[in-house]
């Protein structure tokens, strides 16, 4: 089914135009922050690869609580779309050495982030 998201039309019109990919080595982090700097307001698709991480999704207001914690594993996907678009999110802990073989990571954690700029 598909569905509608913002005012850019239906699911089956995302055509993202760029990807951000982060490297994590089993130390790094990343804070909490908002996806802004796209024009379009079309999801973010984000894809996890290697190491599992803790991934928390926050809300639209600020940096704090309410908020939940995801445990992200090798070849999820995670979509941040509609009224979550703008949340808070970082990541606050990657579990180093959980990487599965088939993923290809000997260590570490990968992120690829798929946007439309909207330029
Ligand atoms: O590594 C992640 O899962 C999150 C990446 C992220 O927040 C970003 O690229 O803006």
């Amino acid at each position: 089914m598909a569905e509608a998201y913002g005012d850019t039309g239906a699911a089956g019109a995302y055509a993202p135009d760029a990807a951000l990919v982060n490297f994590y080595d089993g130390v790094a982090r990343m804070g909490m922050h908002q996806d802004k700097e796209e024009r379009s307001p079309a999801p973010v698709v984000s894809l996890s690869l290697g190491d599992s991480c803790v991934f928390r999704f926050g809300n639209t207001r600020d940096r704090g609580r309410p908020y939940t914690d995801v445990e992200l594993a090798s070849g999820d996907l995670f979509v941040f779309g509609g009224p979550s678009r703008y949340a808070f999110h970082g990541v606050t802990k990657v579990y180093a050495g959980t990487a599965d073989a088939a993923s290809g990571m000997r260590a570490g954690r990968l992120n690829v982030t798929l946007r439309e700029t909207g330029l």
